[in-house]
């Protein structure tokens, strides 16, 4: 949820300086070497009136050698998950390197904020800044050593912070309505942490907590029972994914049901998008490759619902051998064109602009992308009940459906079987 703030620039130009002044922390080393920072440093923080940021401190764009290579495609690798680039600038200074970090983060619609630095020895020729005025792009000058202009930076980061880190975001909240009850289905099994429930769920429980609703935590076996010991019906209930078979089984029909993953698929992802993708998964053919992205790099154990579980019930679905690739954390192939289909996690563990980043370049590459639970309610034959909180992309679903049945079209198959369940929790 954290608004991720990158900063870019050359090396030496003060990176790790801002950092440290806007953390008024000494979080990276500074030195007047080139290339003292080589990983990326990160540095969350509450960052008021932001909230909770994550700032991410990278080597200088401009870094030679071998190494530097490395370096350089790592500080890549942090643009894809900024939702705030910073560029800070030596005395002035504008070139292509410059230009280039500017572009990478205009082409990922992420906010920018330049940093002239070093304004003790050197501040940009006016028409430089009279050209960024010019295009909407915010810049304010510095001495980062003499602690001149830190307060305007932190002023001109929330100015220029995307709106939606402004506005509250909703997860479940407004599915429910007022002072109405959502019932939060919840396995213990054995991939559950120890003593904790997990953050989508936390997260989904407080956001109807905020909205003055209620919310009612069960086990999936204990879900028949719970409702029928309510004296009304639910507004809403919603599973884990893996549960999802037993739990469509045990509600009433009349009672809409989703999944924490596809809340997740919006709130995080592009739901429409997502949803399109999952009807790619009619097209696969054995032998096809898929990719599983996962965002946090959770040790797998037995039935893994990235590596067993989806795999099984996608080969059942499809009805032959696929080949599996699967990427953690922030490790996404730079070029996706070899796989017919990309699942991802419900991206509990990252950022918004990182999972759209990956579903932009799904989308440039010509793959479909989908998710966990949709990719589940899609071979389970639950699609569309798991799709009637969200009207506009069902309708998404039946057009894209409608589209595929017409007579002729060669991407047609045979009527989908929904897949056995065994082995869902
Ligand atoms: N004169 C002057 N020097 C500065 C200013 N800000 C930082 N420096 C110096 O510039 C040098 C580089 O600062 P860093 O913060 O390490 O720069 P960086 O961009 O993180 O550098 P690398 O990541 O290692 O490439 C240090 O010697 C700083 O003391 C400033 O406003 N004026
Ligand atoms: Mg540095």
């Amino acid at each position: 949820m954290r608004l991720h703030i990158g900063i870019f620039g050359r090396r030496n130009v003060g990176k790790s300086s801002l950092l440290n002044a806007l953390t008024r922390q000494q979080v990276s080393i500074v030195s007047d070497v080139a290339g003292t920072t080589t990983d990326p440093v990160e540095k969350p923080m509450e960052l008021l009136p932001l909230g909770p940021v994550l700032f991410i401190d990278t080597a200088g764009v401009d870094d030679v050698g071998a190494l530097g290579a490395e370096r350089v495609a790592k500080t890549r690798k942090a643009l894809d998950r900024t939702d705030l680039g910073v560029i800070v600038a030596d005395s002035g200074e504008w070139g292509g390197f410059e230009d280039g970090i500017l572009a990478e983060l205009k082409r990922r619609k992420a906010s920018v904020l330049i940093v002239f630095n070093k304004s003790d020895i050197g501040r940009p020729a006016p028409e430089l800044e009279a050209r960024f005025r010019e295009q909407g792009v915010r810049s304010v000058q510095a001495s980062i050593a003499r602690g001149e202009g830190v307060a305007a930076i932190r002023e001109a980061l929330i100015e220029v912070a995307p709106e939606d880190f402004l506005a509250e975001a909703s997860i479940i909240g407004d599915l429910v309505p007022e002072r109405g009850l959502a019932v939060l289905v919840v396995p213990i099994d054995k991939e559950a942490p120890k003593g904790r429930i997990i953050l989508p769920q936390v997260q989904a429980i407080r956001d109807l907590l905020d909205h003055g609703q209620l919310s009612l935590v069960v086990r999936e076996h204990e879900l028949k029972d719970a409702l029928a010991r309510l004296n009304r019906k639910p507004d809403l209930v919603v599973t884990d994914s893996q549960a999802f078979a037993k739990v469509a089984q045990d509600t009433p029909a009349d009672v809409k049901l989703t999944s924490f993953s596809i809340l997740f698929a919006r709130y995080r992802g592009d739901l429409t998008e997502m949803v399109r993708g999952a009807t790619a998964i009619d097209r696969l053919r054995p032998g096809d490759r898929v990719l599983v992205a996962e965002s946090c790099t959770h040790h797998p154990i037995g039935d893994d619902i990235g590596r067993v579980k989806i795999p099984n019930w996608l080969e059942q679905q499809v009805g032959g051998k696929l080949e599996f690739t699967t990427h953690q954390g922030h490790d996404f192939p730079p070029d996706v064109s070899q796989f017919r289909l990309v699942i991802h996690c419900g991206a509990c563990m990252t950022n918004r602009r990182a999972v759209l980043n990956r579903v932009v370049k799904c989308r440039e590459a010509g793959v479909p992308i989908t998710n966990y639970g949709l990719s589940i309610a899609y071979v389970l034959g639950i699609f569309e009940r798991a799709l009637e909180p969200f009207p506009a992309a069902l309708d998404v679903y039946r057009t894209a459906r409608d589209m595929t049945e017409l007579p002729g079209n060669s991407d047609c198959v045979p009527s989908r079987r929904p897949v056995t369940t065994r082995g869902a929790s």
